[in-house]
């Protein structure tokens, strides 16, 4: 048959009504966007890989492309398998126009080449990774009371970033580097989620607000403005910072990210209102969230390294602000006040 890109819609679970670009094989579409490197999603049929440490996996969970007569996919309900793949798809495309228009990069690997998603990975299995080996996205469904399934927009655009590090600074996940990768994820996740610009799905400073259920016990997975609300991540640096599971330690780097971008104090933004402290007492002002991403992007892929710990970001962002703004400018004495703020000196 030949290959047609056709222009649909889906009915998401968080993001309301969206459109999609997808491919006219015969008579029947399929999820699969030519105008984005053919990055397509799958149906893991609720079943799951079997790996081991290293990468080499003996099975995998399929990744059956989802097709549709007409169309229109999903329905905006659980009860339509193929209404969370509508929100990853989706989500694939924001994270792929945000790198694209905003960075200049081409892709997550920066070569074109598209990744594909897999939903309904095992049974109420409560996360969502990358996986470089593949190229390619999973996500659960969540068991139902903590989670839902975790294909929110900043979901997406952290897991998606974890390729992105992985093929840039490649920083190592363990340590402070460890923080700094999942920090980038925490980032990035959220400059998507603002550069989507959906009603349903408005950006914020939070984690995973879409994803959590009651039985969670609180309304996201963290917090950039203030990382210990969520009882563990920290908000300043300190010389142990490097002991702690890297989805904590990178509340150093986000609680920066944060104030970088908002400054310190009393902000409401799309109905969130934050409350940002800083270490030394000190005021931050704020330089946006354009400014951060361009400096947070240029450290990330010009200046950081595998090993690149707390210290280094501050020179890597630095050095970026210099490269971008000028070592006299306004954003140079931002990034540096904002590192003090958290106790990077
Ligand atoms: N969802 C997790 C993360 O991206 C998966 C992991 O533990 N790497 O951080
Ligand atoms: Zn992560
Ligand atoms: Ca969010």
């Amino acid at each position: 048959d030949t290959l047609e890109t056709a222009t649909g819609d889906g009915n998401s679970l968080y993001g309301g009504k969206v459109p999609l670009e997808t491919t006219l094989s015969g008579s029947t579409y399929q999820l699969k966007d030519p105008t984005r490197g053919n990055t397509y999603t799958g149906d893991a049929a609720n079943k799951t890989d079997l790996c081991f440490l290293g990468g080499i996996c003996i099975s995998r969970a399929p990744s059956t492309v989802f097709t549709d007569a007409d169309n229109h996919w999903g329905t905006g309900a659980t009860t339509d398998r193929a209404t969370a793949a509508v929100d990853a798809q989706y989500g694939t495309d924001v994270t792929w126009d945000y790198y694209k228009n905003v960075h200049g990069r081409n892709g997550i690997a920066g070569d074109g080449k598209g990744s594909y998603n897999r939903v309904h990975y095992g049974t109420r299995y409560n996360n969502a990774f990358w996986d470089d080996s593949c190229f390619c996205m999973t996500y659960g469904d969540g068991d139902g009371t903590q989670l839902g399934p975790l294909v929110s927009l900043d979901v997406a655009g952290h897991e998606m970033t974890h390729g992105v590090t992985s093929k840039t600074a490649a920083l190592t996940y363990s340590g402070e580097s460890g923080g700094l990768n999942e920090a980038t994820s925490d980032i990035f996740g959220t400059l998507v989620e603002f550069h989507a610009n959906n009603a349903a799905d408005a950006g914020d400073y939070l984690i995973g607000e879409k994803i959590v259920r009651s039985g969670f016990g609180r309304d996201a997975l963290r917090y950039m403005d203030k990382p210990s609300k969520d009882g563990s991540s920290v908000d300043y640096w300190s010389s142990t910072v490097g002991t702690l599971d890297v989805h904590y330690s990178s509340g150093v780097a986000n609680h920066f990210a944060y104030l970088l971008a908002e400054g310190s104090g009393t902000k409401t933004i799309n109905g969130v209102t934050y409350n940002s402290p800083t270490f030394n007492g000190s005021t931050v002002t704020g330089i946006g969230r354009a400014k951060l991403g361009a400096i947070w992007y240029r450290a990330l892929t010009v200046y950081m390294t595998s090993s690149t710990n707390y210290a280094g970001a501050r020179t890597a962002t630095l050095n970026a602000a210099r490269d971008l703004y000028g070592a006299g400018s306004a954003e140079y004495t931002a990034v540096a006040a904002a590192w003090s703020a958290v106790n990077v000196n």
